[in-house]
């Protein structure tokens, strides 16, 4: 049997949150807003834009879109700088046998992310050629909570949604699969991933014939 095998990026695949933290703290700190690892937890899955918007609040700090735009390009810039620095050791925990079961078994293998520095990280990590498609913060409106990602991605793979498997990092995602009607795997804190289908705390866990009976249902 063929699925669909729908991939987040950042907190699925690769740690970058860490990342995207370094470069917004500095941001904010620019700008006088305090910024801790916790507010970062509320960026998570959300849009490179509503990011902004977030620390903006927190610091109740108000600016012209221009003014926005040009920060936003200033925060990137910085987090590229980072991303320019990965390779293969920064591929989360178990990730690599789960990409090789679904290959050897002939599943498609989708990216849904937000980000739309999808492409630039899976080269640096060196797995973009485990990819049949990606469907990234390029290509959709809507972000997650919007099933609008994962829709996408099933029918790069045509797949119906109910044939598509999604592991998610954030609420926000797990959100969006269900709504969807696929089967949504959270990756991470179980309590906090409580609405998914099926919960790992990462891919090591994960077993093949855990893959193998999602593949046959
Ligand atoms: P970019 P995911 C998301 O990636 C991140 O979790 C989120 O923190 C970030 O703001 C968003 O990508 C946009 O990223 O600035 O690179 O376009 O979890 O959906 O893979
Ligand atoms: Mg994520």
């Amino acid at each position: 049997k063929t699925k669909a095998f729908i991939f987040d990026l950042d907190g699925v695949i690769v740690d970058t949150a860490k990342y995207h933290y370094l470069a917004w703290k500095n941001l904010a700190n620019n700008l006088n807003i305090d910024f801790t690892e916790d507010h970062n937890e509320l960026l998570k899955g959300v849009s490179r834009v509503r990011s902004l918007e977030i620390i903006l609040g927190l610091g109740s700090v108000q600016a012209s879109d221009e003014q926005k735009n040009e920060w936003l390009i200033q925060k990137n810039e910085e987090y590229l700088g980072y991303i320019n620095k990965m390779d293969d050791s920064e591929i989360l925990p178990g990730v690599m046998k789960v990409l090789n079961f679904l290959k050897a078994n002939h599943q498609p293998i989708i990216l849904g992310s937000a980000s739309k520095n999808a492409r630039p990280i899976l080269e640096k990590v060196n797995i973009l050629n485990y990819f049949d498609d990606i469907v990234d913060g390029n290509d959709v409106t809507n972000a997650k909570p919007d099933p609008e990602v994962f829709i996408v991605g099933a029918k790069k793979a045509n797949q119906p949604n109910e044939n598509s498997i999604v592991f998610e990092d954030s609420v926000a995602g797990i959100q969006a699969a269900n709504v969807a009607g696929m089967t949504s795997i959270g990756i991470g804190d179980s309590s906090v991933l409580n609405e998914a289908n099926h919960n790992f705390n990462n891919f090591t866990e994960i077993t093949e014939e855990f893959l193998m009976e999602l593949i046959n249902q």
